[in-house]
This record gives structure tokens, sequence and C-alpha cells, in this order.
């Protein structure tokens, strides 16, 4: 991956080692998988083959006299296993209130129906092949059905979940100066360690090992399905191979386990296969987004009305409602805006649950108006990067109250669009397209200016002054990779005036950390580290006042305001008259993170985001047939990008702005490559195309054949 980041990016990668690394770089991590416990059997699921059918017998006896069997469970077993909880984000909500493992019913394909229980993983899928289930097939809800499609829970007849609006002002009977339509399938958050649980039950108690982003969260959800006090579920979440929101929540497999782990009295372990998760674990995005946007006489923009439609399969996860609430407020992103109608939908169909990944609603908001602004722009003749300068908000505007309750935090959009504009060379470049356009070629030229808000609500942090000298920091903040334990002992250690090798950082563990949110939302370094800093702060004027040591330090620091971060992306793409294949030719990318605390942990977040945006927005799509059948549940048939689908000039650049929401100055990263980066692409994808006339329907992902259609003017559907 040739790029020039290094010259630009003022960050000093090389060579950096995280305190993570050594561990993780020379086979001595440990994950879920790698926890032995005496006694342990393995775990595999049957799963359901059909989207929504009639569950009408279960046969288990062939299973279960199978060598090495200890249990086969099915739905009878599981009677009193509820639906986990939902966060209720939204005022509009409308639950499913179920059970967990329905007796008489499945829901979607790959729903788990019954639970192998074998000394050996082997003996216990060998077992599962030999459970017989008894279907009569019934018509599934599909994502993309509006109307008519069957109820999947008695009370939601239209299978709507979830409502979200908000208006301000009058929408203009005049037409709009744009109109834009985005579908965005669902797509794998795919993580390299695939979900994990080890659920122990000790008779009085039960220990959880999960590869989960909220251990406290989880310790909850566990407590409550079995009935039993928080003081007996200590959950840990031990390494954890990524994560990107697919494991903020407890999933159905979990509860059952520690359900039959209570009943079996033996540790049971549970490791998906790729397959499993990509059949079973969260989906993400899904959503259909739908906008208006007007401008007056002098190119400001007047009114924006926009309909978001996500869809949210067979059932609710945690933050279920986190991605329509995100994108819904989030609109009209850096722009100012005085006249807005907003509307959103979350339905559920016979799939698949969609949770966050990896954004979680600020693609979405990202995409639509950064179409709309684009659209616009080109309707009125006027340049895409000039109609943002004049209508994005001024720094000193900063921070301002939205009439929809968000707070947008300190940042300078303008010196963000300009800075890209000079690294990208934007006005040559105009010239340049112009040329090459000339001479037959399709290039096209995107922008997308986005925004973060990265997380509200607390995080914990106990840091105690030992005797020798040392510190212990343990916070209810986690981590899946991202480097909490080397961030959070520099922040620490600056506040305190040692080093950061004196710090020694403790999480993923209830037994030995406070209660705390968890890692998502990209807030572990806004919340999580001012959590940090300020008990750091606390705890130096403590001991300066003569506390003697050990001396502990205990706080939860609960955020008045959302931290925003903020970015910029410019892009060229060179579409293949012959074949339709896009090539991105150059990548700029100018960030706004606020104060940084590890500049290489922040590119890290950047280029991996990056990956993950540009694989949804040109390659990754899970496709499900007609009958709800996931037609991509392998590697095979799911394209993930590969570091060689990276593009070959990428130049990075932080312009930070401290951050008005907290002490640390600090703003998140986490989620930034997944919304910016892929409202550039498909802006640039229309401007390529612009020469040709008409108004193509560009989805994502944008593959040749899509292209190739769309430069044909040939809108008939692709295959699946
Ligand atoms: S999608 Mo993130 O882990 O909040």
């Amino acid at each position: 991956m040739p790029t020039e980041q290094a010259a630009i990016h003022d960050v000093a990668c090389a060579g950096f080692l995280r305190v993570e690394d050594p561990a993780l770089l020379s086979g001595r991590g440990r994950f879920v998988g790698d926890i032995r416990l005496a006694g342990q059997a393995h775990a595999v699921f049957v799963r359901s083959p059909h989207a929504h059918a009639r569950l009408l017998g279960l046969e288990m006896a062939q299973a279960q006299a199978q060598p090495g069997v200890l249990a086969v469970l099915g739905p009878a077993d599981f009677v009193g296993l509820r639906q986990p909880r939902v966060n209720r984000l939204l005022a509009d909500m409308n639950l499913p209130e179920a059970e967990l493992v329905p007796p008489d019913r499945v829901l979607a394909v790959g729903a788990p129906v019954a639970l192998v229980l074998a000394e050996s993983r082997a003996q216990a899928q060998a077992a599962a092949d030999l459970v017989w289930a008894d279907y009569q097939d019934l018509a599934p809800a599909l994502d993309h059905q509006q109307y008519d499609a069957p109820a999947l829970y008695p009370g939601l007849p239209d299978n709507v979940a979830l409502r979200s609006e908000f208006s301000v002002g009058r929408l203009p009977e005049s037409p709009p100066a744009a109109e834009a339509q985005i579908a965005l399938p669902r797509v794998a958050p795919a993580p390299m360690e695939p979900r994990a649980a080890l659920l122990s039950w000790d008779g009085q108690g039960l220990h959880a090992w999960l590869s989960t982003q909220t251990p406290s969260r989880a310790r909850e959800d566990l407590a409550l399905a079995l009935g039993l006090a928080l003081e007996q579920v200590r959950v840990v979440a031990p390494d954890v191979g990524g994560a990107f929101g697919g494991k903020a929540s407890v999933f159905p497999e979990d509860l059952m386990l520690a359900w039959a782990a209570r009943r079996l009295c033996r540790p049971l372990l549970w490791q998906a296969t790729r397959g499993e998760d990509l059949l079973s674990a969260t989906h993400g995005r899904a959503a259909r987004l739908q906008g208006r946007l007007w401008l007056d006489a002098d190119g400001h923009l007047a009114a924006l009305q926009a309909d978001l439609r996500f869809a949210l399969g067979h059932w609710l996860t945690y933050s279920a409602a986190a991605p329509l609430r995100n994108a819904c407020r989030i609109l009209p992103g850096p722009y100012r805006v005085p006249v807005q109608a907003v509307c959103g939908e979350g339905r559920l169909s016979n799939a698949a649950a969609v949770g966050i990944y990896r954004g979680a609603g600020r693609p979405e908001a990202a995409l639509l108006m950064e179409r709309l602004i684009d659209e616009a722009a080109a309707g009125a003749g006027l340049d895409p990067l000039a109609l943002r300068l004049r209508n994005c908000w001024a720094p000193q505007q900063l921070p301002t109250d939205w009439p929809n309750g968000q707070r947008l935090d300190a940042c300078d959009l303008p010196a963000l669009l300009r800075r890209a504009a000079e690294l990208f060379g934007y006005e040559e470049r105009r010239a340049d397209q112009a040329r090459r356009r000339a001479a037959g070629e399709l290039l096209g030229l995107g922008i997308a200016l986005y925004v973060e808000p990265c997380g509200q609500g607390f995080e914990s942090v106990r840091l105690t002054a030992h005797a020798d000298g040392r510190y212990l920091l343990s916070t209810g903040a986690t981590a899946q990779g991202q480097g909490r334990e080397t961030s959070y002992a520099l922040i620490a250690a600056q506040a305190l005036g040692c080093a950061p090798a004196d710090i020694r950082v403790l999480h993923g563990d209830t037994a030995t950390c406070p209660v705390g949110i968890g890692a998502l939302a990209s807030r572990s370094t806004a919340i999580g580290g001012s959590a940090v800093l300020k008990a750091a702060q606390q705890l130096r004027a403590e001991l300066a006042a003569g506390a003697a040591r050990p001396h502990t330090v205990d706080l939860v620091h609960e955020v008045a305001h959302e931290a925003w971060a903020a970015g910029c992306v410019m892009l060229a793409l060179a579409i293949d008259r012959e074949t339709g294949q896009p090539r991105i030719e150059d990548l700029v990318w100018v960030d706004d993170a606020g104060q940084v605390v590890a500049p290489a942990l922040v590119h890290g977040q950047l280029i991996g985001g990056l990956a993950q945006g540009l694989g949804q927005g040109l390659m990754e799509r899970l496709v499900y047939d007609e009958q709800g059948q996931l037609l991509t549940g392998s590697l095979m048939d799911y394209a993930l990008p590969r570091a060689d689908d990276m593009p070959a000039r990428l130049r990075l650049a932080s312009l930070p702005t401290r951050s008005a929401a907290n002490a640390l100055g600090a703003k998140g990263v986490g989620e930034a490559g997944c919304i910016g980066a892929p409202a550039a692409l498909l802006n640039a994808a229309h401007d390529a195309l612009r020469p040709l006339g008409g108004r193509p329907q560009l989805d994502f992902p944008l593959t040749a054949e899509r292209l190739w259609r769309a430069l044909h003017q040939d809108n008939t559907q692709s295959k699946p």
C-alpha cells in the first residue's frame, strides 16, 4: 500500500509499539477461545434454514445418543428466557416483548432453534447435524417491503418498531434545488475474531468470558436473563479481535449458553464460525435514504426534507435505535439550514438483526447531505466546494445549539475544506478533469464534509497510587484492539507527572473494574479519557495535600455535552468506459479529532476506518433472496477489502480544533473513515457520469457492473 501519508500526516508511527503489542505480536494474546477451564464442554447451535416458518416438531433423540453428547436443548428447554432489553433512545418505540427461542416458529434464517453440548466441538457439530426439525414454510417479510408484509410479532402489524420525527419551520412550496435517493445494502461488521463466549456456573454465580465491547452491559443482561443479582455475575472481555459495533449487545446465543451452563453445571465454550457470523451476528446499514434540499437566491441552503428508512431484522439489539436516531439528529451535518423536516422509521423483517456498525447513522447522514449538496451545486451551476464554504458553520459560531437539541462542538469547517482543497490541488484538478473529459475519460471529483458526534453519558475510573510510586488504573471503558491501555497510560502519566510505564491499566473485567459503558460510539478518548484526566488530576492534588499511599480516587465522569469530530475527504475517481471498473486515483483526508493523545493510534483508526468505508462503497453487500435466504454466507461470496484494494495515493492530514466539550480537548476518531469516504466516493461517481446526462441511480457497492450499467443507461436491476 504505497502512501504519502508519512510525509504529510504529522505522526511518528515508525517503530511505535503500543503497550498491548508485545503480547499480541508474539502470539501471547488471550482471546475467549484461548481460555481453558476444567470440565469445559463445547457448544454448537442448530439454526433455522427458513426465513419464516412454523416449527412443527423437533427430533433430538438421535443427536442426544451420539458419543460425547452431554445435552441437546430445544425451545422447550429455554422457556422463560426473554429477548434482551433495548435501549430506549427514541420516544416512539414499539418493542416486541417476546420469548428468546420461540417454541413454535422461526423468524429468520440462522435463528438458533437448538443447542448441542458435547465434550468436543467436533462431537457437538456431528450431533447437531442429526437434529431433525419439521417446518411449515411461511412467506417472509423482506427488508425492502414497506407494506403488506407478514407481521413478525403481535401488536406490530406493520412491523414498524421505531419512529423519529423532527421539524422546524415550514418547507417551501417551490420545487427543491436537489433531490437524492440512496439505498444502502446490509453489510457485515466482520471483525477478525468472530463472536465467542465461555460461560461457567459455579453453583453460586455466573462467570462469562465474552468477546464484547460492553462488559458491564452484558453483565446486566445476563443477570436479568437468569434472574440473578448483579453481584452473582462476572463478565470478562479478554483480548477482543475487533467489533465495530457488532459486539455491543448480548446475542441470543450468549443468553442460551448462560442458561445451559447453569443447568449442566459445566463451563460451555462457543466460538462462532465466519459463516455463523455472516448469518446470525448483527448486520449494519440497511437503509433507504431520501432527501430534498432548497436553495435561496444567494445560494444559501434554505430547507431540508429527509426521510430515512432502516431495516431492523427479526430482533432488536440493545442499540437497535442508534443508527436511526443518529442519522436523524446529525442532519443537516456541518451546514446551516433554517428549515428542516426529518423523519425516520425502522421496520422489522425476517432477516438477521441490524445493529450499530462503525458510524451507526453518521455515514447515512453524511451520505444524504453530501449528495444533496453536490446535486444542488450541479443544478445551480455552482462549484460544490464554493457551495459548501458558503453554507458550513463558521468557527466563531461554534459551539452552537441546534433546534433539535444537539450542540455542535467547536471546529473549523471552512479550514478543513480549504486545507483539503489545497492538498488535493482542487482548482488544478477541475481544470485537468475538463481536459480529460474532453478526451473521453470518465473522471469524477468527490467532496464530503462530515461531522462525527462522539458519544454521551459517562465513563468511570478507579486510580490508585501505590507506595512504590506505581499506579493502577482500572476503568469501565474497554477495548477491542484500539490500544486503550496505551492511551490511558499516556493521559494519566502526563497529569501525574510520571512515566507511562509506571501506570498499569486494567479494563474489561467487571470484577476488577468499575461499572462503565464500554468501547463504542467513538467515545473512549473523549469521555473515558476525560475521566482518566480528571481522576489523575484529583489524585495528584490529594497526594500533594498529604494523602498517604496507597491512595485511591474513584470517579464517574458524566459529560454535559458531546464532543463532535469533523473532517473533509476529497477524492478523484476514474471509471473505465469499457468495463465500468472504478479506480480511486487520489484521496485526501483532513481530519479534526481534537486534541490527539497518541498520533499512531489515531492514524490506525483513520486507515482502518477508511478501508471499511471504502469496502462499503466499492465491494461489500450482504444479499438475501426473495425467500429470505442469505446468498452471501462466506467470504467467498462477500467481498471484504484487502490491502491492495486501498487507493494507491492516499494522503491524510490532521487539522485539530480542541473540543469545547471536555477538559482534554479530545474528540473521537473511531468511525470517521466510514463517514466521510463513502459520501465523497458516491459524489465522485455521480460527478464522473455527469457528462453522460440522465440521472443515474447509483447505490453501494459501486461495482464495475453497476457502473457499467449506469454508463450504458441500463437501469435494470443487476443480479444479486
Ligand atoms: S458502531 Mo460503534 O461500536 O458505536
